[in-house]
């Protein structure tokens, strides 16, 4: 078999046994052709192959590039000084009453050019490709208006012109009630105007919503799936971070995606989301920044076999991270995720997160070669350790990025 890069000398986590477990390889190789894998397993087993070039990968591990299945990485601002304010004992209540908080977001976002938007993203995106990120969804939701939502969206597509990473773009124009507005006359404009607009732009692939108290009811998330799927987008939530508005089972009642966040999820949701093939994407570093105490249901959501993703949740508010590792590490001891459901949160489930379960996430043959190869023992090294970045190389779409 002809193919142009073979990398050998190397083992493998494949995420792609019937187990459901990391799939690991020893003494492995990955053969791709056309940006696709060819072949991937163990290297006594593999076809002959010629390749127009060999890397020897000294033994390291290969896995799936990272996907980080939600972030919202694309804002202007800094929100430094709410974070020393509330270490003052100052209430998030009460900076947000004084401008702060996710609206203060919004008016840097709003007043920033799109390059201005591109220049303030790049770090935070070159952080997140520097830790292994092949994949990464970005969602609006700091502009709560069509010209600024948009302008976000254009930002996040652009990116994966600047960088070699595939950026999944979702609209969150339903994150926050815009200051000097009433929520059900946004709500009507997110369905009735923006959804519209951006679904015939292209602009993005899932409409994300914030049902929560202090954003928008049940019934007004109900109106937004409507609309998402009346203009062929899917649909994911934040359900369930503070307080329980049965947001994910009315998501999974609609097909969502994911429901995300999750910590106060009860056994309605639970059956609801198993029923659907919901995705729970875990935040465990919003949990952490914040100091919530309410762990999601994590046994239980094991038990039902409802799939765990996990991600960053990158945000200036509640989760400033730029660490998929870490993300990873926290996921392990503030969740109690095993080392095996980490690495899977991070590739195999958050790519079905993202629809995306039949092209990237795993190694094997037909599905897209991107890779991660990190310099570790085992694969465990990824979880346990803290603030160490063991990324030897990245491969995107079969070529070294
Ligand atoms: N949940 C959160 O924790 C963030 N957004 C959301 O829907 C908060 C975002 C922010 O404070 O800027
Ligand atoms: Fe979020």
């Amino acid at each position: 078999m002809h193919c142009d890069t073979v990398w050998h000398n190397a083992h493998l986590m494949t995420l792609d046994a019937a187990d459901g477990g990391l799939g690991t390889v020893r003494d492995g190789i990955v053969a791709a052709r056309d940006g696709r894998i060819l072949h991937a397993g163990p290297a006594a087993s593999a076809p002959a192959l010629e390749a127009a070039r060999r890397i020897d990968c000294g033994g390291r591990w290969i896995g799936p590039g990272l996907v980080d299945c939600h972030t919202h990485l694309v804002y202007a601002g800094n929100r430094a000084n709410e974070f020393e304010q509330r270490l003052q004992g100052v209430s998030y209540a009460d900076i947000a009453r004084a401008g702060g908080g996710i609206v203060s977001t919004v008016q840097a976002t709003r007043a920033a050019d799109d390059d201005t938007l591109t220049a303030a993203t790049l770090p935070r995106l070159d952080a997140m490709l520097a830790e292994g990120v092949t994949t990464l969804e970005i969602k609006s939701g700091y502009g709560l208006g069509l010209e600024d939502e948009r302008k976000q969206l254009r930002v996040a597509r652009h990116l994966a012109q600047l960088r070699r990473v595939e950026v999944v773009p979702t609209f969150l124009g339903a994150h926050a009630v815009p200051p000097g507005r009433q929520a059900q006359e946004y709500i009507d404009e997110v369905c009735d105007t923006m959804i519209p607009a951006i679904a015939v732009e292209g602009l993005a692939e899932a409409v994300d919503v914030f049902c929560e108290n202090i954003a928008f009811s049940r019934a007004q998330a109900a109106q937004v799936f409507e609309a998402a799927r009346r203009h062929g987008l899917a649909v994911k939530i934040h359900a369930e971070q503070l307080s329980n508005q049965h947001g994910a089972e009315l998501a999974a009642q609609h097909g969502a995606l994911s429901a995300d966040h999750i910590e106060h999820l009860d056994a309605a949701g639970i059956a609801a989301m198993r029923a659907a093939g919901t995705v729970a994407v875990l935040l465990p570093a919003a949990f952490y920044f914040t100091r919530d105490t309410t762990v999601p249901p994590i046994r239980q959501l094991r038990a039902a076999g409802v799939p765990l993703a996990l991600a960053t949740d990158s945000n200036p508010g509640t989760s400033p991270l730029t660490s998929p590792l870490l993300a990873m590490n926290m996921g392990a001891t503030l969740f109690r995720l095993t080392v095996d459901e980490c690495i899977a949160g991070f590739t195999r489930e958050a790519a079905r997160a993202l629809g995306r379960h039949g092209r990237i996430g795993r190694l094997a043959a037909g599905l897209d070669c991107d890779l991660a190869i990190w310099d570790i023992d085992a694969p465990a090294d990824l979880v346990y350790r803290m603030g160490f970045n063991p990324l030897h190389a990245r491969v995107f779409r079969g070529e070294p990025a």
